[in-house]
């Protein structure tokens, strides 16, 4: 060791990526190890003509990624949803595209995202966390949604989250359209006794009018959610609003009850470690817990053209990536990812995209510490 891997590590990185080759070389490997006897177990020795012994017969595991069965980041399928309490995170998908308002295909959004996710390993070079090393993750499959019946598709949506929730896994709600906003807040608020609940939204719309169409849709979550008692409007901070898609009713609710907004230049000109920083402070101003709505439609229309809304003049990817990095300082009750579509997707980017938001924000909550969280 010594001087050549010191020498090494000091002159030939930049800052960032000097971190995380340091990082990596404090990362354990016995997880990884685990999964290798278990695909070998399971999936048999391979061949004999196979030089490398850690390769089974049958695909297990990670490798190789276009194999297997597409289980969110190749996560055991947990059948029996009673078991999810066993894991760290729990996955869920929100197939649900009834409160869409233009186009459609938010229900395959969590096949969606299942699918191309099996792109990723689970270790992160800049952030430096290996998620197979710290976490367990379950993938519960699908909640029975209805289509056609809102209301009944939010109980099941609640009861799902409330579950997931209330048996200590982290949940990670593949969505769906923003509709389902209102049945997961819902789900977590009424589980902290009284106590506040702060959302963070990432969206081009306020999604804050009582109706649309004559009835709740996906942009009216936040209307209804800050309804909740105990989910006060004052701790609903929207970030990157704006463009030709904000309905002035929507405007007006958020006036009148005071939700704090920030549109894309509000956040570029303040720089995102303030514009973070500032909804950090809103979300968590006298809240026990905060929630993270993410609407993919928050990037440039460029960036996710698989969804209901696009609207140009969103963020970069770096940018939002740089926001999670920066909220995730703080833990977080769960996260739902919105409004992907694959049907109007165009090489899985969109699905891509809302992959990478989950997967920075369960890295990010493990670099800081948040996860896992303690269980009794
Ligand atoms: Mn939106």
């Amino acid at each position: 060791m010594g001087q050549f891997h010191r020498h090494s590590y000091h002159d030939n990185y930049g800052p960032e990526a000097r971190r995380a080759v340091e990082a990596e070389a404090s990362l354990p490997t016995a997880k990884h190890e685990e999964e290798i006897a278990r695909g070998l177990e399971l999936g048999l020795p391979g061949a004999d003509s196979i030089a490398d012994r850690t390769i089974p017969t049958f695909s297990r595991g990670e490798l190789p990624h276009f194999a297997g069965i597409n289980t969110f980041l190749k996560a055991p399928y947990v059948e029996d949803v009673r078991r999810c309490g066993e894991y760290d995170v729990a996955v869920l998908g929100a197939p649900f595209d009834g409160g869409t308002t233009y186009r459609s295909g938010t229900r395959f959004g969590p096949q969606g995202i299942r699918k191309i996710s099996a792109l990723y390993g689970p270790y992160s070079f800049e952030l430096g966390v290996d998620l197979r090393e710290s976490i367990s993750i379950a993938d519960l499959g699908d909640v029975f949604t209805i289509p056609g019946n809102i209301e009944k598709t939010f109980d099941q949506i609640s009861k799902a989250v409330g579950h997931v929730y209330a048996s200590g896994a982290f949940p990670v709600v593949l969505g769906g359209d923003h509709s389902i906003g209102y049945p997961t807040t819902r789900a977590v608020a009424e589980q902290l006794g009284g106590g506040n609940l702060g959302i963070i939204h990432f969206d081009r719309h306020v999604d804050t009018q009582e109706t649309d169409l004559d009835e709740r849709m996906h942009t009216t979550p936040w209307f209804h959610a800050t309804d909740i008692p105990n989910v006060p409007p004052k701790n609903l901070v929207q970030i990157g609003i704006g463009g030709w898609q904000a309905p002035r009713p929507g405007v007006k609710v958020g006036r009148e009850r005071g939700t704090t907004v920030m549109t894309v230049t509000d956040c570029v000109e303040m720089g995102i470690e303030a514009a973070a920083q500032r909804a950090l402070d809103v979300a968590w101003d006298g809240a026990d817990a905060v929630w993270l709505s993410f609407d993919v439609d928050c990037l440039d229309a460029a960036f996710v053209p698989g969804t209901g809304w696009p609207e140009p003049g969103g963020f970069l990817p770096r940018e939002v990536l740089k926001f999670i990095q920066l909220i995730a300082r703080r833990p977080l009750a769960g996260i739902e990812v919105v409004e992907c579509s694959p049907p109007y997707d165009n090489g899985e980017i969109t699905s891509l995209i809302a992959t990478r938001v989950i997967c920075d924000t369960l890295g990010c909550l493990v670099r800081a510490g948040h996860l896992p969280t303690f269980k009794a």
